[in-house]
This record gives structure tokens, sequence and C-alpha cells, in this order.
């Protein structure tokens, strides 16, 4: 089955909570970015714990081998179970991103493509295939591909194979999660889930799409 992913976008701690525990029984996982992080503080991750759902840092890990090293184990440390970073800044850097998820058990997946339009301006031309390659070679355990573009998750799928394809883009940014969840491992959705009247209605919604 497809696995439903939270992006958790709201800058409230306390809204944060309530709502990953209210869509909680029909979600796979949580990814927290730097917008609740910056808002809430590290310790979200571990206030999120009790779920005991996945967590997911959405920090697009994008530096010199070393950083990416140091950002990951605080990533760990923090009580996250997966990281993603960014592939563009070479296979040495991402290596460094999966080294130290392996070493803390965890996982990393790697920005093959992006959802938003302008995404297009650099992820052509045979960029996300070598990205998706790099993903490869680096070992990591899944890719971020653009749910707004479901023709090139389908590229991409030939190229990582049964590696995990988990896919933003889903609701307000136009992408169809009942085409998408076909093609994916898991889809991942934000304003469509916490920006609902009823935020444990929508995650259902979309629990009941992706089967
Ligand atoms: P929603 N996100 C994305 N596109 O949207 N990590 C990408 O290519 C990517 C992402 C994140 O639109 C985005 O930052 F690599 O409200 C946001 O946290 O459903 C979430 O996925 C999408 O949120």
């Amino acid at each position: 089955m497809t696995e439903l992913i939270l992006s958790l976008d709201v800058l409230d701690r306390k809204r944060a909570v309530e709502i990953a525990e209210a869509a909680s029984p029909c979600i796979d996982a949580v990814k927290i970015g730097y917008p609740l992080v910056l808002a809430a503080g590290l310790g979200i991750a571990r206030d999120l714990g009790g779920l005991g759902l996945p967590l997911i840092a959405d920090f697009k890990v994008a530096d010199i081998p070393n950083t990416n090293r140091l950002i990951c184990e605080q990533v760990f440390a923090a009580g996250f179970d997966a990281v993603i970073a960014h592939g563009f800044t070479g296979t040495d850097a991402a290596r460094a991103c999966v080294a130290a998820a392996h070493d803390s058990g965890g996982a990393c997946y790697v920005v093959v493509e992006m959802s938003h339009p302008g995404a297009t301006e650099f992820f052509h031309g045979g960029t996300a295939e070598r990205l998706a390659n790099l993903a490869v070679d680096c070992r990591a355990d899944g890719i971020i591909a653009p749910a707004t573009r479901p023709d090139r998750i389908s590229v991409l799928r030939e190229i990582v194979g049964s590696k995990a394809i988990y896919s933003p883009g889903v609701g307000a940014q136009g992408g169809d999660p009942e085409i998408v969840a076909r093609l994916v491992d898991g889809i991942i959705v934000g304003r469509s889930i916490y920006e609902a009247p009823d935020p444990a209605v929508a995650a259902r919604e979309f629990a009941r799409i992706r089967r």
C-alpha cells in the first residue's frame, strides 16, 4: 500500500502536535521541515515522538561532506528517523548523509527533481536522471520526485527500481493523488491536510485514495 506522509509545515508547536495526533490513525509518517523547526525548535521531534510514527527531517541537506555529516548526526540525535538531502552537491556529499543516516539506523532520501514549476529550469536535460543514478550509487534509501509530473516519476522509477519514491506536490500544488499513488511508495501531503477544516477527515480521505 502506498504510504501517506503528513507534511507538517505549521508554525505553532501546539497546533502541530494536535494536527499530527488527529491525523495519526490515517498516516504512516510525519515530515517536518525548516518552518516548524525554526518556529518551535528541534525539540518538536521529541514532542511528536509519542505518536510512534517515523519522523522525516526535510532539511534538504546540501553542503560539503563534512558539514552534511555533522548536520545529519544532529538530525538523528534529535530523534528523527530519516533525512532528506539534495543530490546536486555531488556523490561524496550525498554519501555523507546516507552514511550518517545508516550509522544511526535511519534512512536518507535524495531529492532528484522538485515539484514546483521553477524546478524545470534546472532539473531538465537529464539532470534528474543523473541524480537518480547518484541516489542508487550512494545507496540512498529512496528518492523524492514530483507528484506534479507523474510522467517524470515513471522515468525515474526505471532508474531506481524498487527503491522508495516519495512524492510531494499532491493537492495544493496540483498533483492528482489518485494518479500519483499508483506510481510511488508514498505521497507527501501538507496543506491539503493541515489547512483543511478538519485535518483528521482530510487525512482519512487521502488514506482512502492511496489504497
Ligand atoms: P504541500 N517538498 C515539495 N516539493 O513540495 N520536500 C519538493 O520537490 C520537495 C519537497 C516539500 O504543497 C515542501 O517543502 F523536495 O503543502 C512541503 O514541505 O502539500 C511539502 O513537500 C509539500 O507541501
